[in-house]
């Protein structure tokens, strides 16, 4: 308890923003926020949420980590390029996410539901979620392909978007087993009317392979790594001056 109160109340966390990547157009369509903690024990951020969920302060955590990474939005990205926050479904249901949510520009958000947490009752994540859709929140289910529970979300929540985990990109080059899953869940996303980003993709045969399995969307440390906001809006700046000299 003392830790996380700790990390909640000294403003240990800070955000790192990695770029989601249009491949075919070679440029970023999104940043999602990953939460870093600046504080000991060292460990990753995982391991954070997990402890501050043992000690009842989970949902705190993470709408302050929301919270932060929202700021973001009004610094001066560009207004065509959206923020991906990740949220439990605990957190979702939480009276204090929807008025958080409430004061930022619902299109421009995207909405990462993780996969580890059962759900036992879906109506009521269904139900905090129907405004924040209907103002324009775009819904992804994160980790898909890790778990028995990322494929009850995507079945009871129809997201927008359907993220890759990494443990399906890692060696997708090299693995058919590999290829045929996120294949099938490429069909699904294509049958359903979703779209795909593949996570974690850290070499260029794997982004071809995924390129070749018709995925238009990407992230991970070959395309850019999870970075502090100036160097994604450095990024950005040096991505839309090259393109007006091309232009
Ligand atoms: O569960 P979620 O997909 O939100 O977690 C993303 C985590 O994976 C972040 O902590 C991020 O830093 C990390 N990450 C992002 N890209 C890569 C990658 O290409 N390889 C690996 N190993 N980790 C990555
Ligand atoms: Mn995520």
């Amino acid at each position: 308890l003392s830790r996380i109160k700790s990390a909640l109340d000294d403003k240990n966390i800070s955000i790192a923003y990695q770029p989601i990547w249009h491949v075919a157009q070679n440029r970023p369509i999104g940043l999602e926020c990953l939460a870093r903690f600046n504080t000991e024990p060292r460990r990753t951020p995982d391991l954070w949420f997990n402890e501050a969920a043992e000690v009842g302060l989970g949902v705190v955590l993470e709408l302050a980590a929301i919270e932060l990474a929202l700021c973001a939005l009004s610094e001066t990205l560009p207004d065509d390029l959206y923020l991906a926050v990740n949220a439990s479904p605990a957190t979702v249901v939480s009276p204090g996410f929807a008025e958080l949510l409430a004061s930022y520009p619902a299109e421009r958000i995207v909405l990462e539901i993780t996969e580890h947490a059962h759900v036992p009752d879906y109506d009521v994540l269904l139900n905090a979620l129907k405004p924040l859709r209907a103002r324009g929140v775009r819904l992804a289910v994160d980790d898909a392909g890790s778990g028995y529970s990322s494929l009850q979300h995507i079945l009871h929540l129809q997201p927008d978007i359907i993220k890759l985990d990494m443990a399906l990109t890692r060696n997708i080059d090299l693995d058919p087993a590999r290829r045929a899953l996120a294949s099938a869940l490429i069909q699904f996303a294509r049958d359903t009317g979703c779209r795909i980003i593949a996570e974690g993709v850290e070499t260029a045969s794997e982004l071809k392979a995924l390129k070749d399995l018709g995925v238009e969307k990407a992230q991970g440390y070959y395309l850019a790594r999870p970075m502090p906001l100036e160097g994604a809006l450095q990024l950005l700046t040096g991505m839309s001056a090259k393109k007006s000299r091309v232009a």
